[in-house]
């Protein structure tokens, strides 16, 4: 049987064009950090082994069009997986995962946001695309590829050597690479983007089929584990502080803690939140963090109702939107609280309407409760200062007591704002994103004084409790060139990073007298305990993985989404073991040298003992989500 070897097979001008390109994107548009020469070259051979896996599948075709076909779709449908990670990227420092891709609402609601994400330069991701478009169109004689099995077979045997290969160079690179799912970055850069989408999609079967046969047996387990590691005895001296009082918590976008108390060219940043620091009836947390994934505003929301951690990937909100859960305001309507969410936003953003229902949610004032003018809205949405002076209204019918959300948008990505609303200028660097955060952080604060305002004006101010939380950060490592010329620091180190995900929490209880700065290392997990004791509620049994801010014996440490943490003694990040205080790394202590090892000492890192108990506690907390867990459980309250 006569076969015909083509000049230069098509299949393999497609993989090297595109394993080139996709190199190109790698080191110079996404910004992967590189330690040593090992990490260069997977990062160069990577682009190459997927592409070639890919477009060898093609010499399985007999037909030479169908071949052609298959060519020119690989090479158009994976350079648009390269450009959406791109601009994906370029919102979130993140690549996307396969939940995400079913968020559509919300990437079709960023609106504004994704035009400032795409840059003309761009086309270049498809100019590979247009090329093999061309040529498998015009040379496909001179191209196309008849092989006899053999051939055929080599080719898939050589594809996948080269990935096994590949595969060997990123576990030895990065041990423990594939189970450590939630750096992504290191996935990408040690097997590819193509592969770490696989990868992603048996994660994301893996995870889905955990409800089905989950059955509760595991509840005992993760029930000791919180008795022994997280539960405290002793009430805090603040407990039921505020028993049948209203509870306002104002959702702050975007704020991060490094504004509080700063200015930017002589002007306070926050003079009215800074002023509030001082009041006599506050109590400020400068150490709190963030501790959200993917989902940003909604995984606070999930942190502060739940006291469980948000999802590696994906936002819970979406992936899990229909479980059981035992969330605050269900637990507080058995108190007689009516609880209620204000955000001028599409209700379907981040599926909050269904997923209120799950948490207990009694009313949710979406966009059409609001007047929502081109006068008066911005970037986003309807600005703060009319968000808050609309929402009153609805505020006051209320029936009392009630807990009740405000989550702000003005200072959202890309910090937009209009002359009238500037008060303070930007700053000047080279990333605008940071230049234009401070005059939106300003308005979020006026806008938060005049709500102040307002609530004692109606009489609502007396009668209730503030809390002001930070939800995530607005600025991304991305801009860290620019931030650390605004902190005046050399450079952004991991340690620096870590500590820029504090944001502020304030709880205002007029009245109260003895308000304080409190610096305990806190996060947005603590928030349910803290506001269940807050208004004297005991609940039994309920699974929560953080403690009251205010009691004396917590947690000892306060873990990241991405698995870092932060301890009285000790940040951990990346791996590496920092002294809280002076922010040095600590070298790792020599903990065993036995016979065998005497050449190569067992070494310890300080924070080893806590990192173990961060990946168990992370991982019980997606136990819980992932098998439904709640469905289980039957929770009651105290009397
Ligand atoms: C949108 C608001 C902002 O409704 O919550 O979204 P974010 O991007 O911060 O999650
Ligand atoms: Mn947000």
């Amino acid at each position: 049987m006569s076969f015909k070897r083509p000049v230069f097979p098509l299949y393999i001008i497609a993989a090297l064009l595109f394993g080139l390109k996709t190199y190109i994107v790698y080191r110079f548009v996404f910004t992967i950090d590189l330690d040593n020469m090992m990490q260069e070259f997977i990062l160069l051979i990577n682009p190459f082994v997927s592409a070639f896996l890919i477009f060898a599948i093609s010499v399985w075709f007999n037909k030479t069009s169908r071949q052609m076909k298959f060519i020119r779709y690989t090479a158009l449908i994976g350079s648009f997986v390269v450009f959406a990670n791109l601009v994906f990227y370029r919102q979130f420092t993140d690549f996307i995962t396969i939940p995400q891709l079913f968020m559509g609402s919300n990437m079709s609601d960023l609106g504004s946001s994704i035009l400032t994400l795409i840059n003309p330069f761009d086309i270049l991701i498809f100019v590979d695309a247009a090329l093999i478009w061309y040529l498998s169109k015009k040379q496909e004689s001179k191209l196309a590829v008849e092989y006899p099995k053999s051939g055929k077979v080599f080719a898939m045997a050589l594809s996948l050597a080269l990935l096994a290969g590949n595969f060997f160079l990123a576990e030895m690179e990065r041990p423990q690479l594939f189970t450590r799912a939630f750096d992504r970055e290191y996935l990408v850069k040690n097997i590819g983007l193509f592969n770490y989408h696989v990868y992603d999609l048996v994660v994301h079967s893996k995870t889905e089929s955990q409800r089905v046969f989950a059955d509760g047996n595991e509840l005992p387990e993760i029930q000791e584990f919180i008795d022994k590691n997280v539960k405290v005895d002793e009430k805090s001296h603040m407990f039921g502080a505020a028993e049948g009082k209203n509870v306002i918590f104002i959702n702050a976008e975007s704020l991060q803690e490094f504004v509080i108390n700063n200015d930017v060219y002589g002007e306070e940043v926050t003079p009215f939140l800074n002023r509030l620091i001082e009041d006599e009836d506050t109590y400020y947390f400068d150490n709190f963090y963030e501790q959200t994934g993917q989902g940003n505003t909604s995984d606070s929301e999930f942190l502060v109702e739940n006291s469980l951690y948000p999802l590696s990937r994906g936002a819970v909100f979406f992936t899990h939107g229909g479980n059981e859960y035992n969330a605050l305001p269900e637990i507080i309507k058995e108190e007689g609280y009516t609880s209620a969410v204000f955000h001028a936003n599409n209700k379907s953003f981040w599926n909050r309407e269904g997923m209120y229902q799950s948490l207990g949610v009694d009313h949710f004032y979406g966009e059409e409760a609001y007047e929502v003018t081109d006068e008066n809205s911005i970037g986003w949405g309807l600005m703060d200062k009319p968000f808050f002076e609309q929402s009153i209204k609805y505020l006051q019918s209320l029936e009392e007591p009630y807990y009740s959300k405000f989550i702000t948008l003005t200072n959202h990505f890309p910090f937009e704002m209009n002359d009238e609303e500037t008060s303070i200028d930007p700053y000047d660097s080279n990333s605008n994103t940071l230049n234009n955060f401070f005059p939106a952080v300003r308005y979020m604060d006026e806008a938060i004084e005049d709500f102040f305002t307002q609530l004692k004006d109606s009489g609502l101010y007396e009668d209730s409790i503030i809390i002001i939380m930070g939800d995530h950060i607005g600025i991304s490592a991305n801009h860290n060139r620019a931030m650390s010329m605004y902190l005046e620091k050399e450079e952004i180190t991991p340690y620096d990073q870590v500590q820029l995900q504090r944001v502020p929490l304030f709880i205002h209880i007029p009245g109260d007298g003895n308000g304080e700065t409190i610096s305990e290392v806190t996060g947005q997990i603590d928030m349910k305990p803290t506001i269940l004791n807050l208004l004297g509620i005991e609940t039994e049994d309920d699974i929560m993985f953080g403690n009251d801010v205010f009691a004396e014996d917590r947690k000892e440490y306060i873990a990241l989404r991405n698995g870092d943490f932060i301890s009285d003694d000790y940040v951990s990040t990346l791996g590496v073991c920092y002294d809280r205080e002076t922010g040095e790394p600590i070298d790792e202590e020599v903990t065993e040298t036995t016979e065998e090892t005497e050449n190569q000492p067992m070494t310890e890192n300080a924070c080893a003992p806590i990192q173990e108990k961060v990946q168990t506690e992370l991982s019980y907390s997606d136990n819980l989500i992932y098998g439904d867990l709640f469905r289980f459980i039957n929770f009651n309250i105290e009397d």
